[in-house]
C-alpha cells in the first residue's frame, strides 16, 4: 500500500485544504492579471489534438508544454484493483448499468492522441491513449430525452459536471491505457476520463459514477470559482 491519503484517513482533509488554498491563490492571481490586461479574443475556434490544431497556436495561451507528466488531484491517491472497481451509470438514463472491469473491457475500444491542459498552465501534448469513447457509455444506457448534463464522480470523492454535448465529442474517453501502459495509479487508474477539448479538471481520476441529469449540478471545482464552460483555447479557466 502506498503513502498516500486514503478517502477516510484523518490527514487527508488537511492536505487538501492546503491544495486548495494553493489552486485558489493561483486563481486570484489570474484574476488580477486579467483585470490588468486588455481582453483576448474569443473569436478562436474551439477544438484541441492534431487534428484540431490546424491553424492555431500549438498551445492555448497562457500555457507552457511539460514534457513529463504531473500528478494533480486533491492529494487523495485511492487504491482501486481492477477486481473491486465498478463503473456506474445511472440517473436520467433508460438502463442503468454498473459495469464490472470485465465489462467495460468488453465494450468498443478506441485509441485515440489528444492534449491535456491543466488550468494551473501546463499542457501535456499528443498523448496516445486507450479505452472507451463516453458516446459508446452514453449509447449503452440510453440518456433520456431530458438528460442534458452529466455529474461524474470519483473514488476520491471529487465530482465534475459536464453539459451532454461536451461529454459526447468524439475525444472524450474513459481511459485505462496512456503511452501504450496501463493508467497509473497517481494519474486515475484503473480508469478515468479525459476532455481534450476543455481543461483537464473536466476529467475525473479514479471515476466510479457517471449520473446523467437533466439540470446542470457544479462539480468541485466549479462551486470554487472554476469556469463552467472550461475551454483552454479561450482562456476561459475561471468563472
Ligand atoms: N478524481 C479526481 N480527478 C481529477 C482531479 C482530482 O483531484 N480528483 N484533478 C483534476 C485536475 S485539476 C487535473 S489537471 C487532472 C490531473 O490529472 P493528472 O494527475 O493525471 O495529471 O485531473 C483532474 N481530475
Ligand atoms: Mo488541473
Amino acid at each position: 500500500m502506498s503513502k498516500a491519503p486514503q478517502p477516510n484517513d484523518p490527514q487527508a482533509a488537511e492536505k487538501q485544504a492546503r491544495i486548495v488554498e494553493a489552486r485558489m491563490a493561483l486563481m486570484r492571481r489570474f484574476e488580477k492579471k486579467m483585470a490588468a490586461t486588455p481582453a483576448r479574443s474569443d473569436g478562436k475556434p474551439l477544438g484541441s489534438g492534431a487534428p484540431n490544431r490546424h491553424g492555431m497556436p500549438k498551445l492555448p495561451a497562457g500555457q507552457h508544454e511539460t514534457q513529463g507528466w504531473p500528478v494533480l488531484d486533491l492529494g487523495i491517491q485511492p487504491a482501486v484493483p481492477t477486481a473491486k472497481w465498478q463503473l456506474v451509470a445511472d440517473g436520467a438514463v433508460e438502463n442503468p448499468v454498473t459495469l464490472s472491469w470485465n465489462d467495460f473491457l468488453a465494450l468498443e475500444q478506441a485509441e485515440d492522441v489528444s492534449d491535456f491542459h491543466c488550468v494551473t498552465t501546463w499542457s501535456k501534448m499528443d498523448v496516445p491513449w486507450k479505452g472507451v469513447r463516453f458516446a459508446e457509455l452514453a449509447a449503452l444506457v440510453g440518456p433520456k430525452p431530458d438528460a442534458t448534463h452529466v455529474l461524474c464522480h470519483a473514488y476520491d470523492d471529487y465530482t465534475v459536471n459536464l453539459p451532454l454535448e461536451e461529454a459526447l465529442k468524439p475525444d472524450v474517453l474513459l481511459v485505462h491505457t496512456a503511452e501504450g501502459k496501463p493508467l497509473a495509479r497517481e494519474h486515475g487508474g484503473p480508469v478515468r476520463m479525459i476532455t481534450p477539448q476543455l481543461y483537464a479538471w473536466k476529467g475525473a481520476k479514479w471515476i466510479r459514477r457517471i449520473e446523467f441529469l437533466t439540470q446542470d449540478v457544479l462539480g468541485f471545482w466549479e462551486l470554487r470559482g472554476y469556469s463552467n464552460t472550461a475551454h483552454p483555447w479561450r482562456e476561459d479557466r475561471y468563472a
